[in-house]
């Protein structure tokens, strides 16, 4: 068995020194923007074995049974332009997710806009498994002069397959891409130190824009865009400098779709 996930401690860096383990928690992004709002410095990190009340986009469930995901929170407080600077946040933790999976699993992963983690198999398109997901939220003090960003990560590890049939028909494991089981901590460890380096040239002026773009599935390829009710159909064309989605309708109009409420299918 390897090291176990509830004693982990990062040695060195800031991204995670502070890390608060909880072996069952509602929402580790609650915890996080719990600790926005008391105070707490930029780099925590919540982690969690099980979330009761695990959450997705649009109020979405997250699923994952005991042991078998790497459930985590990170609490940023980006600086000025802060909503430039919490998207670009947001993109990293993805390229950062692909990082530490190839260098754990070597598995090559991509991205599907806005916030997945996806493995495809075959051609581009023909096969592909959810492997992990985004979920990014901002607290805001109540004076509105200070900001926070959470991002939360949920990454199917151990997952046995029948799991992962009842949680979604596209959903996937590392465990049952490699055949073996992942070592949590190694994945994390490696997430974690990634993100930080990341972070930090991010800060120092860098835009992840275009790696994060290159890095996007499904470009130039028919999709569907659902909003609310509503289908919208298309090409993706590609990504604007602020990450929406930039949609070529049938009637030959351009769309630039927003993350908030937008789901992406394949057609
Ligand atoms: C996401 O939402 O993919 C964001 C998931 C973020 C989860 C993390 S876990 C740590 C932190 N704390 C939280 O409370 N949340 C974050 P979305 O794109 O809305 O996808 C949700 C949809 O994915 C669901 O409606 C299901 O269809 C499917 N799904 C649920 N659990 C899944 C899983 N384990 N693997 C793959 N798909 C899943």
């Amino acid at each position: 068995m390897g090291p176990d996930l509830s004693t982990y401690q990062r040695a060195s860096g800031w991204l995670g020194r502070s890390l608060r383990y909880y072996a069952s928690i509602g929402s580790t992004n609650d915890a996080a923007l719990a600790a926005a709002a008391a105070g707490v410095s930029e780099g925590l990190v919540v982690v969690a074995d099980v979330q009761h009340s695990g959450r997705g986009r649009l109020n979405r469930r997250w699923e994952s049974p005991p042991g078998s995901g790497l459930l985590l929170s990170i609490l940023f407080r980006p600086p000025e332009p802060f909503v430039h600077h919490a998207g670009r946040a947001t993109m990293i933790c993805g390229l950062a997710m692909q990082t530490a999976v190839e260098a754990v699993c070597g598995l090559r992963t991509k991205l599907k806009w806005p916030n997945d983690l996806i493995y495809e198999s075959g051609d581009p398109g023909s096969g592909w498994v959810k492997l992990a997901g985004m979920l990014s939220e901002i607290w805001t003090s109540p004076a509105g002069d200070t900001g926070a960003l959470v991002v939360g990560l949920g990454i199917n590890v151990n997952m046995a397959a029948r799991r992962l049939a009842e949680v979604s028909a596209h959903a996937g494991s590392l465990s049952a891409l490699v055949g073996t089981s992942v070592s949590r901590v190694a994945l994390l460890e490696a997430l974690l130190e990634d993100i930080e380096a990341r972070y930090d040239t991010l800060c120092a002026g860098d835009d992840p824009l275009a790696r994060w773009r290159d890095q996007l599935a499904w470009l130039g390829r028919s999709v569907d865009v659902l909003r609310g009710p509503t289908h919208l159909c298309g090409t993706m064309e590609g990504v604007d400098d602020d990450g929406n989605l930039l949609l070529r309708t049938e009637e030959r109009e351009l769309l630039a779709l927003s993350a908030g409420d937008v789901s992406l299918r394949l057609l």
